[in-house]
Parts: C-alpha cells; sequence; structure tokens
C-alpha cells in the first residue's frame, strides 16, 4: 500500500519508500531508513530477579542500538501475551519478540504473525515442537543442559548414597520451557549414572519465592524432612523461599538438606556464600544486544540459525565468594 502511494512521484521517492520497507513484499518489514527497528516484545512477566535483569538488558540494548521498543509484562499469563502478539500484529511492527511463558497454545497466534508477514524470534523460552516452522529462531538458554549440569552434581555427589538419594523438586511454571526441560535433564543424568534415588516429592512454585515457600512447606508437613536429601529447585527465588522454609521448620539448609538452584542472582550466590544452598546451575538474561543483533540480521533476511544457545556455567560451594562480585543480577 504504501509503495503503491509512492508509485509515479519519482524514482528517489520510491527507493526511499521501498528502503522503508526493508525491500520486502509490500508487508510493514524493514524498519526504518535508519535502519532502526520497531520490536513488540511480549514478556513473561516480572517473577524473578533473572525476569527482571532480562527485561532490562533487553530494554537497554534496544535503547542503545536506536530501535522502538514495545515492551508488555504478560504477568506470567498466557491470554495476555497472545493479546499483545495480536496488538503488535495490528500496529504493524517490524519484528515480534515472545518469550512464551508455556510451550504449547501458541499456534494460532504465531500463525496470525505469519500471515501478516511479522517474523517472530523466541527469546528465553520456546514452544512446542509441531510450532517450530512459525518462529525464525530462539535466542535463550539451553535448559536441558542446565537440567544436566544439575543432575551430573547430583549424581557425583550422593554416588556413595548406599540407601538412597530422597529428593524433592520444586519446579518452575507448570508447561514452561525451563520446568519441562531442567527436569528431564535432570533425571536424565540421574538415570544414566544410576543413581539410586526416589522422587519424595514435585510440585510447581510457580517460580516464585512465595510460592516456592508455600510448597516447601507443604512438603514438610506431608514428609517431614528427617531423611530427605536434595532439594533441586529450578530457579533461584523458589530456593531462596524454600530455604526460609526450613529455616523456620528448625532445620539448617545446606546442611540438613543440600540444595540446587538454577539462575545464580546475586541473592542466590549470597545464600550459597553463608552456607545455606549448595550448588548453582547459571542462567544468564544478559542477552539484550545479542538479541538485537539477531533482530537486525532477521529484519534484514539473512539466514539465522534456528537456535542460538547463550554461554553459561556453574559452581560450587568453592566457588561461591569469588564468584559473588561478578553478579550483575
Ligand atoms: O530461570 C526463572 C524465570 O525462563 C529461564 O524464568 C527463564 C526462567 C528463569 O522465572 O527465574
Amino acid at each position: 500500500m504504501f509503495k503503491k502511494a509512492l508509485a509515479g512521484i519519482g524514482a528517489g521517492a520510491l527507493l526511499l519508500g521501498m528502503a522503508a520497507c526493508g525491500g520486502g513484499d509490500g508487508g510493514s518489514e524493514g524498519g526504518g531508513d535508519d535502519g532502526s527497528l520497531v520490536i513488540g516484545f511480549a514478556q513473561v512477566g516480572a517473577e524473578s530477579a533473572w525476569r527482571t535483569a532480562n527485561s532490562t538488558s533487553i530494554q537497554e540494548a534496544a535503547k542503545a542500538a536506536g530501535h522502538d521498543l514495545k515492551f508488555v509484562d504478560g504477568q506470567q499469563d498466557q491470554e495476555k501475551q497472545i493479546a499483545a502478539v495480536r496488538d503488535f500484529i495490528n500496529q504493524q511492527v517490524d519484528v515480534i519478540v515472545l518469550a512464551p511463558v508455556v510451550e504449547t497454545g501458541w499456534t494460532d497466534v504465531l500463525q496470525e504473525a505469519e500471515d501478516a508477514g511479522i517474523p517472530v524470534v523466541l527469546a528465553d523460552r520456546g514452544v512446542e515442537a509441531a510450532d517450530e516452522a512459525l518462529y525464525v529462531t530462539r535466542l535463550g538458554s539451553d535448559f536441558a543442559e542446565e537440567g544436566r549440569k544439575a543432575g551430573t552434581w547430583a549424581a557425583e555427589t550422593f554416588a556413595a548414597d548406599a540407601d538412597g538419594t530422597r529428593i524433592l523438586e520444586l519446579q518452575g511454571t507448570t508447561g514452561s520451557a525451563p520446568a519441562n526441560d531442567r527436569k528431564a535433564g535432570f533425571f536424565e543424568v540421574l538415570d544414566a549414572e544410576g543413581l539410586n534415588y526416589e522422587i519424595v516429592d514435585s510440585q510447581s512454585g510457580n517460580f516464585t519465592a512465595e510460592e516456592g515457600k508455600a510448597v516447601m512447606e507443604t512438603f514438610i508437613t506431608t514428609h517431614g524432612l528427617d531423611g530427605i536429601d536434595l532439594l533441586y529447585a529450578h530457579n533461584d527465588e523458589m530456593g531462596l523461599g524454600a530455604i526460609q522454609a526450613i529455616e523456620e521448620a528448625g532445620k539448617v539448609p545446606g546442611t540438613d538438606i543440600q540444595i540446587i538452584i538454577v539462575d545464580g542472582s546475586t541473592a542466590g550466590f549470597q545464600a550459597g556464600v553463608d552456607g545455606k544452598l549448595n550448588y548453582i546451575v547459571e542462567c544468564n538474561p544478559a542477552f539484550g544486544p545479542q538479541l538485537m543483533d539477531v533482530l537486525e540480521s532477521v529484519v534484514a533476511g539473512d539466514e539465522v540459525e534456528k537456535f542460538t544457545p547463550v554461554e553459561e556455567g556453574v559452581f560450587d560451594a568453592t566457588q561461591f565468594e569469588a564468584e559473588l562480585p561478578n553478579r550483575q543480577f
């Protein structure tokens, strides 16, 4: 439509118009002629320090790159995220970034974006494999690998535990990619290593401190803590909430029960320095600048990998203190 309106008013103006459309086929793709993009970002929510750091990283990187970022906080609610994506489609943004709260239920809205000619890039979390053709690429963590890292430490730490390792698990948001994959990767390694273990209980704490604490209180009421060897919490907040519940029950977290967390926030590392937990699998939220590169490539029509993992480490008790000052969130 834009090109049509410009037709007949001179080749120079037409070229300018095409540049504004990124040389696309008349859709809204391409960004401004200064290379700036209008980006619609449907974020999960603000449930954790990780999430806040991730939002900040993406907002700052967009600003630094001169892009216009339309940011919507989905409040951990898929319906809100779907509404945000539809709104971005109506606004004809250049590219949509979606951090899907859960893996399923995206087919229709992703199809709508494709029909509108607007590319979708997943940031952080993934969607089910059936929807793979409906997004361009995902930039984020390898959650299964994070689970395997946690499992590797647990299998080594409890290898000599002859009467079996009794495990509690605090899962992330039900149906989310990190909850599904951190669980799968963890138990994959325990099984592969032949650890003798029992899952005493496993419930979702929705990635928040409040729910993590509440679920841990229920675990303690139901099973007690005597004879429980390990708590595997899928993120820092749930682990920190659980630590409070354990202390309130008169036990010593990190000693009476060993604890693994995933993320590695300042508060998580501080708890490690204080001896309250035993292993941290890092999940890196600071991929804003990398995301801007990906978005620019996608809008330019360059080939991009279907998945770009961010780099992440692991830390045990001997490393907590030295690493604490390096934490960015
Ligand atoms: O681990 C957790 C957050 O999707 C990787 O979401 C992210 C997870 C992160 O709530 O703290």
